[in-house]
């Protein structure tokens, strides 16, 4: 059926096109300093203690005995740290952060050492798209009428090739785009008289509970039809045809044994079981087969996020239409406790009726009432919000900034910083705060705003997703209807 481009509103002028997909210069000049961070200016030899972080604010009944403290100094006249651990001094030494700027910032840098270290230790454990595609050439108007556009994408040689039905093949970026995660630094009590933190769950636990979760059975009698749509080190996720209802439905399989952190695998499951929402991928159902886990899901044929803002050039209205939707998921998490923690566009998949869903949940925290902060670093370097990258505890209002990262990512086809080292992006968003936008001042005086109240480093200041909903800038928001052409063309840009 061909599309009929003809019945929708024009849409606003294309704005911030070209350069959006070029490699980006690589002399980034250094952007203003934060003000507030006197306590990190280097003064004279400043010994710095790795695990006792001051905390800005007083937190209540939070542990404060500590283990394993690494004690490396910095000396600002050679501008050489001391007592350095052999990897730490590896990976600084491949970050691109020169030594004027560790010189400037030596706090900053081992934050993100101490943190970035901890998590290229572990094996990775999310992302699955391994396919690749070629480099983009240009983009093409999201609006109703789409520009010829001359994209070379590389299909996926285990891919079906087919028609409207066949899944779309799933974009990725580079490696860096990927989750990390990394244990807490500070110590985990063992008696501090609050209980606080739960004792790690061994794997016949595991398995235990998870056997009082899954559905009993074989789902290949309820699933058929299984093709690949997405592979990871963690997983694969398949569409497949349920045989009940005949519908097609996302099933992320995951063998337990490779499993480094089976907590999360309970929590994702657990979680999502008990949040549903309009804007949320719906957990549906799930199986042990073996020491396989399935998590069977609701389908999204549309491709992710990541797929338009790569290949489409979107307009205020369209992006403020996604972030509406992504604050109402934003919303109902946060008001039933839980931090996504890998807000991209990556996990944002997009329904051939124009609808937006935010996925997978397997970085996700449930908060408790007597804990509502975290000290788990988790996420995507470039997406990570300063007090996260800064290894101070976090609560919901990462999530905000994240979207506020995606937001630019709408406008600029990618995060801040994404020319970047992992390590060095992390330096940068620790030392630099609010990132620069390229023509901030084209977009509307109502979408920098917006983008300020996302990307505020002070959490008191940042927006709620509660807040956001009822900023004037979502009132720019088009039908999401009229997004179904655009998510169309870019799906039919990438099947060929
Ligand atoms: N529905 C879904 C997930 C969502 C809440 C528990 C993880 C991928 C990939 C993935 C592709 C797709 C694609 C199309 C759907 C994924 C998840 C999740 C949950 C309920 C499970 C990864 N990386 N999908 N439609 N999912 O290739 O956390």
């Amino acid at each position: 059926m061909a599309d009929q481009y003809g019945d929708t509103p024009p849409a606003p002028p294309v704005r911030l096109t070209s350069a959006a997909r070029d490699p980006i210069p690589v002399d980034q000049k250094p952007l203003p300093k934060e003000p507030e961070s006197e306590e990190k200016k280097p003064k004279k030899q400043k010994q710095v203690k790795s695990n006792q972080k001051k905390q800005e604010k007083p937190v209540i009944s939070e542990p404060s005995n500590f283990e394993h403290t690494i004690h490396v100094g910095f000396d600002p006249l050679t501008g050489e740290f001391t007592g350095m651990p052999e990897s730490w001094a590896k990976l600084l030494q491949g970050s691109n952060i020169s030594k004027n700027e560790q010189q400037q910032h030596p706090q900053a840098v081992l934050d993100v050492l101490r943190f970035y270290d901890g998590s290229s230790k572990q094996p990775e454990t999310t992302k699955y798209m391994t396919n690749f595609k070629g480099g983009p050439t240009g983009k093409i108007a999201a609006g109703p009428k789409l520009q010829q556009s001359h994209i070379a994408v590389t299909p996926k040689t285990n891919e079906p090739v087919g028609g409207d039905d066949a899944p779309p093949p799933i974009a990725s970026r580079p490696d860096k785009t990927k989750s990390i995660y990394t244990q807490p630094i500070e110590a985990k009590p063992t008696a501090t008289g609050e209980k606080v933190k739960k004792k790690k769950m061994t794997d016949a636990e595991i398995l235990e509970k998870l056997r009082t979760i899954v559905t009993m059975g074989d789902p290949n009698k309820k699933y058929t039809d299984l093709q690949k749509i997405g592979q990871g080190a963690s997983g694969t996720v398949y569409i497949a045809n349920e045989v009940s209802t005949g519908r097609e439905v996302a099933i992320k399989q995951m063998n337990l044994q490779q499993q480094p952190k089976k907590e999360l695998i309970i929590n994702e499951i657990i979680v999502m079981r008990e949040n549903q929402n309009p804007n949320i991928v719906n957990y549906l159902d799930s199986y042990l087969v073996g020491e396989e886990l399935w998590v069977v899901m609701e389908y999204l044929a549309g491709g992710s996020l990541t797929d338009l803002v790569t290949e489409a050039v979107m307009n205020e209205g369209q992006i403020a239409a996604v972030v509406r939707e992504v604050c109402q998921a934003l919303e109902f998490l946060h008001d039933n406790n839980v931090i996504h923690r890998d807000i991209k566009s990556d996990n944002i998949l997009l329904g051939m009726d124009g609808s937006i869903k935010l996925t997978d949940f397997g970085f996700c925290a449930q908060l408790s009432p007597e804990r509502r902060i975290r000290d788990t670093m988790v996420g995507t370097p470039y997406w990570m919000a300063p007090e996260v990258v800064t290894r101070k505890q976090y609560g919901p209002k990462v999530d905000i900034w994240s979207l506020g990262i995606m937001a630019i990512e709408m406008i600029e086809a990618e995060p801040p910083y994404l020319n970047e080292t992992p390590l060095r992006a992390l330096y940068l968003i620790a030392t630099n705060g609010k990132p620069e936008i390229k023509d901030k001042h084209k977009l509307s005086p109502v979408f920098q705003d917006f983008l300020d109240k996302c990307l505020e480093v002070d959490t008191d200041k940042r927006c709620s997703a509660s807040e956001l909903l009822r900023h004037p800038f979502l009132r720019l928001s088009v039908p999401l209807a009229s997004l179904k052409h655009v998510i169309r063309e870019v799906r039919n840009q990438r099947m060929h």
